[in-house]
């Protein structure tokens, strides 16, 4: 079983972009799940997937990268033993950061046994307002491009030229020699390309000493 994680910041597109992945997906004759994570308020999205005959399972309470993993891992548990899918995608909230993704998802695979593959976790921007994005919660957005597999650049319709070019300068100045896709939920561009990716990629497998250096690295302190 696969487990494909996105993160990106609230509203950069995640919903939009893996309801119609979820079909393609689909399409290609995989049984795809859903996991979603929002915390604490009523899930919309779940009607929105549920309509395109998708099973969807929802982790409330917390964002699964920091409190939530037991629940997770039983999510995880409970699909594979209803639904055997050959894919989960997992939208977690937009606060999350792939390492903490990745840490929830090796959990997972420890305490329940299963052979869980993890696919490129990948980071979705909103090309449209990132330059604003990156002034009041770069931090975050940083860490979210810097520890990703790869980079969507999402909501492309609706970018000039410029603003798309200045996107990717600013995800190569965060994260260098960075896999930086585009993609819009609207057009349908990148679909494919993420559904490559994350049906026959891997991402590395959790390791805490990495995640240490990289935290060093980052913000030059101790977690
Ligand atoms: N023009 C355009 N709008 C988009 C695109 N993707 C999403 N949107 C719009 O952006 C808004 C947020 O989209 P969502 O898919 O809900 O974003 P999200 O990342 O799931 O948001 P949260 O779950 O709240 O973090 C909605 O109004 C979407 O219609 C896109 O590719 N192009
Ligand atoms: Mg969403």
């Amino acid at each position: 079983m696969r487990i494909a994680q996105v993160t990106g910041f609230l509203g950069s597109g995640k919903t939009s972009f893996l309801t119609k992945l979820a079909k393609e997906l689909t399409d290609r004759g995989n049984k795809v799940a859903v996991i979603v994570n929002d915390v604490g308020h009523i899930n919309v999205d779940q009607k929105i997937m549920s309509s395109h005959g998708l099973t969807v399972k929802e982790v409330a309470g917390g964002c699964i990268c920091c409190e939530v993993q037991g629940t997770f891992t039983t999510t995880i548990m409970n699909l594979h033993l209803s639904h055997k899918p050959d894919i989960v995608l997992v939208e977690p909230s937009g606060v999350a950061i792939p390492w903490g993704l990745k840490q929830a998802v090796a959990e997972a695979s420890k305490n329940s046994g299963l052979d869980i593959v993890h696919s490129p976790i990948v980071t979705f921007v909103d090309c449209s307002s990132i330059e604003e994005q990156m002034i009041f919660v770069g931090r975050l957005i940083s860490t979210q491009i810097i520890e990703a597999d790869a980079v969507m650049m999402n909501k492309t319709d609706i970018c000039t030229e410029e603003e798309i070019e200045r996107c990717l300068e600013i995800i190569e100045k965060v994260h260098p020699g960075a896999v930086i896709m585009k993609g819009s939920a609207v057009t349908g561009q990148g679909m494919k390309e993420m559904a490559d990716m994350i049906m026959n990629a891997r991402s590395e497998r959790y390791d805490e000493a990495v995640h240490e250096g990289l935290f060093k690295e980052q913000y030059g302190g101790r977690k």
